[in-house]
């Protein structure tokens, strides 16, 4: 294992200190490192997307001559073919860029089976895309020879860099600032009151990370119920779709989403076809901590966005701030008995469980279960 410090260090010789992407939890530690040496050191933006976090190293190289370094997990990399193709690739703008992509899925290793895809085909799909990679080892001098080596590589303008990152490179590392909010209730609670007080026959569709976790343990403990959710474990911000179309196909049916803040940002472009479409059997619920909690608790941009202003804007017909348990208590049968196209933003603090389990039955069984519910 690197320390962080000490891999900033190498990187900052070489000029490389603007740092923009998504969280991945292989690195959480140099993620927690990111945040605190914002404006000390280095630049940390904030993005909403892979996509976003590629264009965004590339505005930065065009306007200071400099290299940035774009984190992802993988499954990020789909987001950011077209940039890299079609932005950063020597035959269009050539515009160097060092990736640094969270290895989920490695082959031979156990992960969650939304990875295992991309697991399996990450470093063949930088092949196709012609984006050299090194897999990082543990081992600082490699290291620091290694990035002089790409140092050459950008400089000679070929394009990107990719550097692979396993589990566990990075050392322990200790947050200072920490993301504290003041918000009691927990994402679990809330599950917990909403799924009690429901007509138990919505169909949930649940967002990528803890909140799929919590939906699946509450159904467990309870009656089992799972044929009655989608639990969309990957591709991160498209829950609200999939419900939008399923609450289309199905306009007897309740839909509710349920969403992260991290992941509604994602896809925000998403509240427009929502709003357009404006089914009124469709709830979405945005839990919102102000982080990608999921991955290790990385700040998201909410605290400076009004998601109910953003949906009432995109044709929303109502929209909800919930920040306490009793409001959303009180907040039930609106939800319940809503007519018209509805969000609730319900805040809440970062406090997952550290157990929490992940879904024992496979994607095919839970797809399957729902699909013939809908059959019968
Ligand atoms: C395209 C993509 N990028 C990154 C990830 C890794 N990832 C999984 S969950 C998650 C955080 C989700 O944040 P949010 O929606 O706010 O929910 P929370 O984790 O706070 O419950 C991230 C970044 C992913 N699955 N897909």
């Amino acid at each position: 294992m690197i320390s962080c410090q000490d891999f900033f260090d190498i990187l900052n010789k070489c000029d490389l200190s603007f740092f923009t992407g998504i969280p991945d939890s292989t690195f959480k530690e140099w993620m927690k490192f990111l945040v605190d040496k914002d404006e000390v050191v280095l630049k940390n933006l904030i993005a909403c997307n892979e996509c976003e976090a590629v264009a965004l190293a590339a505005g930065y190289h065009l306007a200071t001559n400099k290299v940035g370094v774009v984190y992802m997990q993988n499954s990020g990399l789909g987001k950011a073919i077209n940039p890299l193709t079609s932005l950063c690739d020597p035959d269009v703008f050539s515009i160097p860029i060092l990736l640094m992509i969270g290895w989920r899925g490695e082959p031979g290793k156990v992960d969650a089976p939304q990875h295992k895809k991309m697991g399996k085909i990450t470093l063949p799909l930088l092949e196709t895309l012609q984006i050299p990679y090194w897999i990082i080892e543990p081992d600082l001098k490699i290291i620091e020879k290694k990035l002089k080596e790409v140092i050459a590589h950008f400089e000679a303008g070929k394009g990107p860099y990719a550097f692979i990152v396993r589990k566990k490179l990075f050392q322990n590392y200790d947050l200072e600032k920490a993301v504290i909010n003041n918000y009691t209730l927990s994402r679990e609670e809330a599950i917990s009151v909403i799924m009690q007080n429901l007509n138990n026959d919505e169909i949930i569709v649940s967002s990528t990370g803890f909140v799929s976790r919590e939906l699946y343990e509450y159904r467990e403990s309870n009656i089992k119920d799972h044929y009655k959710s989608f639990y969309n474990i990957g591709s991160m911000g498209c829950a609200s779709s999939i419900g939008l179309s399923i609450a289309l196909q199905k306009p007897d049916r309740k839909v509710i989403v349920f969403d992260g803040d991290g992941a509604a940002i994602m896809q925000m472009g998403a509240f427009t076809t929502i709003g357009k479409y404006s089914p009124s059997n469709y709830v979405h619920i945005i839990f919102d901590n102000n982080s990608h909690e999921s991955t290790g608790g990385q700040p998201t941009n909410s605290d400076i966005i009004d998601f109910a202003k953003i949906a009432l804007a995109c044709n929303y017909k109502s929209a909800k701030l919930i920040k306490t348990k009793s409001a959303l208590i009180k907040a039930i049968p609106e939800i319940k008995e809503q007519k018209g196209l509805l969000l609730v933003v319900i805040k809440i603090q970062k406090n997952a469980r550290p157990d929490l389990n992940r879904p024992e039955k496979t994607p095919k069984e839970l797809k399957n279960a729902l699909m013939n519910y809908f059959n019968n």
